[in-house]
């Protein structure tokens, strides 16, 4: 596990009390958590330590409680397997709140809520709603403890599955608080599942509340979540906090907050690059950051799968980290012939949300092989067979694992300064349009490009799967502030990069469709075919055609030896249809206008330029 034996002085002991208040950090960090005790009305206080002792007790409580099922340690070892409520099953977007002093910082993309009103709500959802429960203190670190680009929260929660899941995601306990010791600041984030117990009152297996409410607040730091315990929802160092709260610290500190997962690519000559791609939830993320290459040479290190901090360092390059400590990827699809190497993380210490029970006590989902056994326990806990007519796991189960498990991640992948960035890719889940790869032609076209990224709606957030809809650089859930203000700072962070120093900028799409429904291209470990372009175009090896919508491969160029796609599939998935581009140009406009006049004008201008290329096409 990713625990960490306590290194810390005897100053800050460890399990369960609090640390004494040797330091103004350590002192407000504890008359914060005496406020939000007066509020909650907790029965116990647990100080997380982060210790493997402390991690095993919580599990076994969670067991005992009817909280977790412990999995058949012969097929999984140290793992366990969570059923949510039905209705607490992914990120609801509906609930989640960007609470700034002006509405215009919120921008058209976010539920905003006046910061004051707000408080008001959440301060009578928080009175005594940790009654019977226990709070826990979870300090966690996003990034290797103390390092350059890494930054410190502390999450309050009254759920011992989130201490659990928080545990596995981000570097935990007493190492932190030392660091809160000698004064890093931090961010405040509670949390709390909206359920308190009166005394001799039977827990659910899963409490929640039906009300639920995400709040962040940008001008002071903080997010406050209630009613869900669902991964995104609950461990408020991912999306609410490395998201969310870190892209406004950004945007004021010139640097990037992403959805993106980062990887290390090295070509058959032993050359390292390194790849940053912002794709939207249940995209391809986690597939492509433990790519197995099916081409003859190459290999690629995982150094993250869902976030990426990025900042420009010394050199003049842009340097990124993976801020998390764990993988909380998406179960559904995951199998031996998309992705093995996830198959082979999930050997054991991992927590599986909504997947289906074998009779043996290990787990099932779809996809995890061709067949599904003959009788399982669905998500629901119900009985099920391949006749029931319905999924087996929930479409957004999850499993939660230590990075450190995965067999082909990079052996640097926890140091603190990061690596440097040779390109970025934007993608989407498009049937139509958008080819399987496109170059832009310089930053600001990038990040026209990231600015118009569309994808098909997927399980991941409450609402309705296949839609099509904006989600600009995999942002739209995870921005905490103008989206705008956003591109604005993107192109900013471009020009004061030199030209050579600015990782190029790419667009792929593995889901574009035939005519008859199927995907046209076959995706997962081939898409490495599309990644070595990819590195030929940085090496300036291999020329490129120029469309009105970007620059793509010639068809000669792509290494295509060994596969077996219909020369019609290949042209399909380059082809380019002008007037359907004329009307995506024109729905862009539409989508720009719903910032009333604050979108920069390099992306308006990129815009004209892009009906002129289409026009004169
Ligand atoms: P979040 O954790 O929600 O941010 O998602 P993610 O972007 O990490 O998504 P993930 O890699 O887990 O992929 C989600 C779904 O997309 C899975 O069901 C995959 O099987 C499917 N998928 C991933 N890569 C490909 C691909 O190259 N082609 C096709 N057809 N499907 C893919
Ligand atoms: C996503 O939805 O993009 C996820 C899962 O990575 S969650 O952490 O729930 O947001
Ligand atoms: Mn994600």
């Amino acid at each position: 596990l990713t625990f960490r034996p306590s290194t810390a002085p005897a100053a800050v002991p460890a399990g369960g009390s609090p640390p004494p208040s040797t330091s103004p950090g350590l002192i407000a960090l504890r008359l914060w958590v005496d406020e939000v005790v007066a509020l909650t009305k907790p029965d116990r206080v647990h100080w997380v330590d982060g210790s493997a002792a402390e991690h095993d007790a919580l599990m076994r409580e969670l067991v005992a409680e009817g909280k977790l099922i412990k999995l058949n340690p012969e097929w999984r070892p140290g793992s366990y397997l969570a059923r949510t409520h039905p209705g607490d099953v992914a990120r609801v977007e509906a609930r989640t709140f960007i609470a700034s002093e002006n509405e215009d910082d919120a921008g058209p993309t976010n539920n905003w809520v006046a910061p004051d009103e707000i408080r008001g709500t959440l301060t009578s959802l928080f009175a005594g709603s940790m009654r019977g429960r226990t709070l826990y203190v979870v300090p966690f670190s996003m990034g290797a403890v103390g390092g350059p680009l890494s930054h410190i929260g502390v999450q309050l929660t009254d759920s011992a599955y989130a201490v659990a899941s928080i545990g596995i995601m981000t570097r935990v306990g007493t190492p932190v608080l030392r660091e809160i010791e000698n004064g890093a600041p931090w961010v405040r984030t509670v949390h709390s599942v909206g359920a308190p117990l009166a005394p001799g009152q039977a827990d659910a297996a899963w409490p929640c509340n039906d009300e639920k409410y995400i709040v962040h607040f940008p001008d002071t730091l903080e997010v406050w979540s209630f009613g869900s315990g669902y991964g995104g929802n609950a461990i408020l160092a991912k999306k609410c906090f490395a998201l969310r709260i870190a892209s406004v610290i950004g945007r004021d500190e010139g640097w990037l907050a992403e959805h993106m997962l980062l990887i290390r690519v090295i070509d058959p000559s032993g050359r390292a690059y390194h790849l940053a791609a912002a794709f939207p939830s249940a995209c391809g993320k986690t597939n492509l950051a433990m790519l197995r290459p099916t081409i003859p040479g190459w290999r690629v290190e995982t150094l993250g799968d869902d976030i990426a901090w990025i900042r420009k360092g010394a050199d003049g390059r842009m340097w990124a980290i993976n801020p998390e400590a764990g993988f909380f990827g998406v179960a559904p699809g995951t199998g031996e012939s998309t992705n093995v190497t996830a198959v082979e993380t999930l050997w054991g210490n991992t927590i599986f949300t909504n997947v289906a029970l074998r009779p043996d006590g290990d787990v099932w989902w779809e996809g995890l092989t061709d067949e599904a056994p003959p009788h399982l326990t669905d998500w629901r806990g119900e009985p099920w067979t391949p006749d029931s007519g319905r999924p087996a796991a929930h479409p957004n189960s999850r499993f939660t694992v230590p990075a450190a498990q995965c067999p082909q991640i990079a052996d640097d992948w926890e140091t603190p300064e990061g690596v440097p960035l040779d390109a970025i890719i934007f993608g989407g889940r498009r049937a139509t349009n958008v080819p399987l790869v496109l170059e832009a032609t310089d930053w600001a076209h990038g990040v026209f490009l990231g600015s118009t990224v569309s994808s098909e709606k997927t399980a991941a957030a409450e609402g309705t799967v296949g839609e099509l809809r904006r989600d600009p650089f995999a942002m739209l859930p995870f921005c905490g502030y103008n989206m705008a203000d956003y591109f604005a700072h993107w192109l900013r962070v471009g020009q004061s990069l030199r030209f050579d120093h600015a990782p190029r900028i790419f667009q792929v799409n593995w889901f574009r469709k035939g005519a008859d429904g199927r995907f046209l291209w076959p995706g997962f470990g081939e898409n490495a075919r599309v990644i070595d372009w990819i590195i030929r175009r940085i090496d300036g090896k291999v020329p490129a055609v120029t469309t009105p919508i970007g620059r793509m491969p010639r068809l000669s160029d792509l290494n295509l030896d060994g596969i077996d796609v219909p020369e019609a599939d290949l042209e399909q998935l380059f082809e380019i249809d002008p007037r359907s581009w004329l009307d995506e140009a024109d729905l862009t406009e539409e989508f720009f206008a719903t910032f009333g006049g604050r979108i920069p004008a390099a992306l308006t201008s990129e815009l004209s330029a892009l009906r002129y290329r289409l026009r004169a096409a």
